[in-house]
């Protein structure tokens, strides 16, 4: 079976990690948000590549979420000496090494997604990572403050201001350029299914499918999503923010809603928003807390189920 998944950040990595488990001879193709991504002392910061590739292949911190198990911080320290900005983003020593390979080879002309099947050389991840696109499309968050309405880039907002203040709207700088990178669109075209994990339907699977193209291929297939929405309320970060800002309720139904039926054919949902509804999508309920890999596993069974 070939299975493509869009992903972002930690949910998507943990819910990878349970599917690989659910689908071990499954040939699973993942497409990362590139969103995200920052230049950081002149170096190419990628957070959703390498926390998926850092999870799959056994070097995430599991209780952050992202960044290097058994991490030390001596550059950020002597950086900050220097009095280099900024100092708001927390980059680890290990961290840093993945940095400097990906710019140099970035530097030297290759792609980005020639570059993130190097490093996936190193980690092993066991599925073909993708990002979306090999061109520059940034997130950037609209914001209105003393200063007036002006555009910052995601990581300012997310990390720095921890969406303290309330975003008016997304721009993906770049998106109308920008270009899937390639295997992006014969990966979908070949799949036998496409998945949505939890992760963030705004900042994560919605910036992947504004890449031209993505979205319409991706309409083409079966596709499950898995509710990153429990009760109300995002299970960990701060989806709830990212919503409201494009004037969507933090709920499984809306963000259902959200997706629409032209995109998706199925939508698992935890035990206790089992009245969501949407015509011409198969709806499930299951338990859908990723506490532990067999749990995890349990949910990406059901979304395969449901893609049957
Ligand atoms: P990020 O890029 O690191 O923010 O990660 P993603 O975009 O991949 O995923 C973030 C989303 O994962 C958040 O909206 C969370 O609600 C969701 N999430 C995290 N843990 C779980 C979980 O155990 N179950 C479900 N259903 N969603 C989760
Ligand atoms: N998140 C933070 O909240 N603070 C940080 O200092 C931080 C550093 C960081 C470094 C590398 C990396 O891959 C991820 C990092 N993250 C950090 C997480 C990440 O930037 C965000 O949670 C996501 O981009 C949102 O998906
Ligand atoms: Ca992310
Ligand atoms: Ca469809």
């Amino acid at each position: 079976m070939r299975i493509v998944s869009l992903a972002g950040g930690i949910g998507g990595a943990r819910f990878l990690r349970g599917l690989r488990a659910a689908a071990p001879d499954a040939e699973i193709t993942v497409i990362g948000n590139t969103g995200d991504d920052i230049t950081l002392f002149g170096l190419r910061v990628c957070p959703d590549l390498d926390t998926v590739m850092y999870t799959l292949g056994g070097g995430i911190d599991e209780q952050q979420g992202w960044g290097r198990a058994g991490e030390h911080h001596v550059v950020k320290e002597e950086l900050a000496a220097y009095g280099v900005e900024p100092q708001w983003f927390g980059l680890g020593d290990r961290d840093f090494a993945t940095h400097i390979v990906r710019t140099q080879m970035l530097g030297a002309g290759y792609p980005l997604s020639a570059v993130t099947e190097a490093l996936c050389d190193r980690w092993r991840p066991g599925v073909r990572l993708i990002p979306m696109t090999d061109d520059r499309a940034e997130t950037h968050v609209i914001v209105e403050d003393e200063q007036g309405r002006r555009a910052i880039h995601f990581q300012e907002w997310w990390v720095r201001l921890r969406a303290s203040v309330p975003a008016k709207g997304f721009a993906l700088v770049g998106a109308e350029d920008a270009k899937p990178a390639p295997g992006v669109l014969e990966a979908i075209r070949d799949a036998d299914a496409v998945i949505l994990p939890p992760s963030n339907p705004v900042v994560s699977i919605g910036t992947i499918l504004q890449i031209p193209g993505i979205r319409e291929a991706v309409e083409a297939k079966p596709v499950v999503g898995v509710s990153p929405i429990i009760g109300g309320a995002p299970v960990r970060g701060m989806a709830d923010a990212c919503l409201t800002a494009i004037g969507v309720e933090t709920s499984a139904q809306a963000v259902l809603e959200l997706y629409g039926s032209r995109l998706v054919d199925g939508w698992l949902v935890a035990e206790q928003d089992a009245d969501v509804a949407l015509e011409g999508v198969r709806v499930e309920a299951r338990p859908l807390l990723m506490s532990d890999p067999e749990a995890t596993a349990a949910i990406a069974r059901a979304a395969l189920e449901l893609v049957k």
